[in-house]
């Protein structure tokens, strides 16, 4: 009850400098989002290596008038605002003729680092090569410059990057192995992690998420394949396969069916700001570990429970697959990951809170957006629409019949702003901002 949403969708497709951009085009579509830790800058990665930065425009505008504003108009009036800023080429395709392998640009991840002297850093990475950018700002603009190049260090592909809270270094990981860098050398990187059996007939599962602990820098997690995750300190060894502490749900009673294996694959991890708690997503739910607890989650929150007698389809079309992404609210107080047709749910996670809502990014945003080219900054600016939405619960009518549902739209890329009640998801190739 009680998460009052308003959306504003943000046309990305208008971003390309070109109004032909505007037909569909599946280079677009967004598949990484981060915002900063001030949550005053936002970045998203698409299919077509680029990135693209936003950034937060409604404190400046205000400015001595905060307090007024705060007094007269308390909800509706603090909704961050982000405007686009600018973007670039972050990765290209490549081609591997050792291994006789393409390499896509698409971005698989993009991760905020330390701000130095007033310089924006980041990292961001496709399947197997990972970069780092200084982004300087000016009195109008912000430009991207790549610092450094961090490649072949990964046979298999790279489904994380974590900086780590020393400033310092950073993780990538892959299938089988973590990585661990120094920021400023990108010609060699030591191996923390490897889970590749002698012989790959062994291999029973893989990696698949990694991350630094958000304060500690010698800890970081990882989540597996079968449903586990794994804390690890980086002073116990230099090769940390012995993990120092796992986290598993013990088998729920009559599981064991064909698919309860690949239900099971964690497809995304984040810590809470804390540190105290991992948030993990796996296909049918999201799940709330306390790290001092190795006995099962705290809390389970149905997410897809209504696909189970679909799984059968689900996994002849691959869907089963999907990745969603989850993510934690600043204050911890929420969580929240993507589903079919466009829709997000957002869950309370205070002990006790029955909260659940489910929301959907609008489900023709090109369209509508094709009307509204922006006029002010010719082809550079958002134009946007607002709309409050106030839905609560299943208004959104989640028909157990599943005929409603479209396997094509998912929203599988999210996150929440690091201090305000706010959330950017991405479907297909549109950005949407909801505030609470
Ligand atoms: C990553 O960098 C940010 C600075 O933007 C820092 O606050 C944070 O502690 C770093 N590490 C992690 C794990 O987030
Ligand atoms: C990395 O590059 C530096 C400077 O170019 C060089 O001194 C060093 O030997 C290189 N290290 C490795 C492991 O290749
Ligand atoms: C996957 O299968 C479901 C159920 O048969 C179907 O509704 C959906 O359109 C399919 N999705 C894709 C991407 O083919
Ligand atoms: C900062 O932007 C100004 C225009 O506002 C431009 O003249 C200048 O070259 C830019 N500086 C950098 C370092 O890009």
């Amino acid at each position: 009850m009680g998460f009052h949403i308003c959306v504003v969708t943000v046309c990305y497709c208008c971003l390309q400098g070109n109004l032909l951009r505007f037909v569909f085009s599946a280079v677009d579509i967004i598949s990484a989002i981060e915002f900063d830790k001030s949550g005053d800058h936002l970045a998203t990665g698409d299919r077509g290596g680029r990135v693209v930065l936003f950034e937060r425009t409604d404190k400046k505008e205000h400015g001595g008038n905060r307090r007024d504003l705060e007094k007269t108009d308390y909800s509706n009036s603090r909704h961050p605002e982000f405007r686009y800023k600018t973007e670039f080429q972050s990765h290209e395709p490549e081609f591997d003729y050792l291994k006789s392998l393409e390499i896509e640009e698409k971005i698989i991840k993009i991760r905020w680092c330390q701000t130095a002297n007033g310089a924006l850093f980041l990292l961001s990475t496709n399947d197997k090569t990972i970069k780092y950018w200084k982004v300087t700002s000016n009195e109008t603009n912000l430009v991207a410059r790549c610092r450094r190049v961090y490649a072949h260090a990964h046979d298999y592909h790279i489904n994380s990057i974590s900086n780590n809270s020393d400033g310092e270094t950073f993780i990538s990981a892959d299938d089988l192995r973590i990585n661990l860098w120094n920021l400023e050398i990108s010609n060699q990187s030591f191996n923390i992690v490897d889970v590749k059996p002698a012989n790959m007939e062994d291999l029973t599962e893989v990696i698949t998420s990694a991350g630094f602990h958000p304060t500690h820098c010698h800890t970081l997690a990882y989540s597996c394949s079968k449903g586990s995750i794994r804390l690890i300190d980086l002073r116990q060894s230099a090769l940390c396969d012995k993990h120092s502490k796992l986290f598993e749900e013990q088998d729920a009673p009559g599981s064991g069916s064909f698919f309860t294996e690949i239900i099971a694959s964690i497809s995304d991890i984040k810590f809470g700001k804390d540190g105290r708690y991992i948030l993990s997503r796996d296909y049918m739910t999201l799940k709330l570990w306390d790290i001092n607890m190795d006995s099962g989650p705290v809390s389970t929150f149905q997410v897809h429970e209504y696909l189970r007698p679909r799984l059968c389809d689900l996994y002849e079309n691959d869907s089963i697959f999907d990745k969603f992404e989850c993510c934690l609210s600043g204050d911890g107080q929420r969580v929240a990951t993507g589903s079919y047709s466009n829709l997000f749910r957002v869950f309370g996670c205070h002990p006790g809170s029955t909260e659940a809502t489910t929301l959907e990014a609008s489900k023709n945003p090109m369209r509508r957006q094709v009307q509204t080219p922006s006029t002010s900054r010719p082809s550079r600016s958002l134009s946007s629409i607002t709309r409050a939405v106030r839905r609560g619960g299943d208004s959104l009518g989640v028909d157990a019949n599943g005929n409603s549902f479209d396997f094509t739209t998912k929203l599988l890329h999210l996150a929440w702003h690091p201090t305000e009640n706010s959330l950017a998801c991405a479907a297909a190739n549109s950005l949407y901002m909801y505030y609470a």
